[in-house]
């Protein structure tokens, strides 16, 4: 089953939109195994967004996810990844289809409110940079065979 990590970002949590979100995910059928409210370091943050050094908007990114708390989230499920951002909509939010997460609550790129990963391989690790193993839950939900087939 994949992983995914999901961020609400600042913007996300300032804005009261914490619980809106995570419900989002909850509703699709992705499985909670870990989440807590944490203040990202600036060294977990270049981490996280180690892909993006260099470019031009990396030192407003890094700047954004550590300006005020996030809630950060692990889900697991069938296809978790592009299930997941496909929730979440295209990374600009004006080209996020209304009804995702961008398409509904965001405008701008650098406020777009939410993170998931990108792929299974990223899934997994994003996972473990933001969670020790003993912060996940390994659990089966008793609607579980209502929402995964096998
Ligand atoms: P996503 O968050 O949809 O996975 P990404 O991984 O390409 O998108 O980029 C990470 C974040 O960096 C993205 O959520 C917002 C910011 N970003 C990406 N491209 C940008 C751009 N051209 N200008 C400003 N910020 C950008
Ligand atoms: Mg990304």
């Amino acid at each position: 089953m994949e992983r995914t990590l999901i961020i609400v970002k600042p913007d996300g949590v300032q804005r009261g939109l914490t619980g809106e979100i995570i419900a989002r995910f909850e509703r699709r059928g992705l499985r909670i195994i870990g989440m807590k409210f944490m203040q990202v370091s600036r060294e977990l943050a270049e981490k996280h967004y180690a892909i993006h050094q260099g470019k031009g908007f990396y030192e407003g990114l890094v700047s954004y996810i550590t300006s005020s708390p996030v809630v950060v989230i692990a889900l697991e499920g069938t296809n978790a990844i592009q299930n997941a951002r496909n929730t979440i909509g295209a990374t600009r939010p004006h080209e996020a289809a209304p009804g995702s997460i961008r398409g509904d609550f965001a405008l701008e790129v650098g406020r777009n409110l939410v993170h998931g990963s990108d792929s299974p391989e990223n899934g997994v690790i994003e996972v473990g940079n933001f969670f020790a193993d003993s912060e996940l839950v390994s659990w089966a939900r008793n609607n579980d065979s209502w929402i995964f087939e096998k």
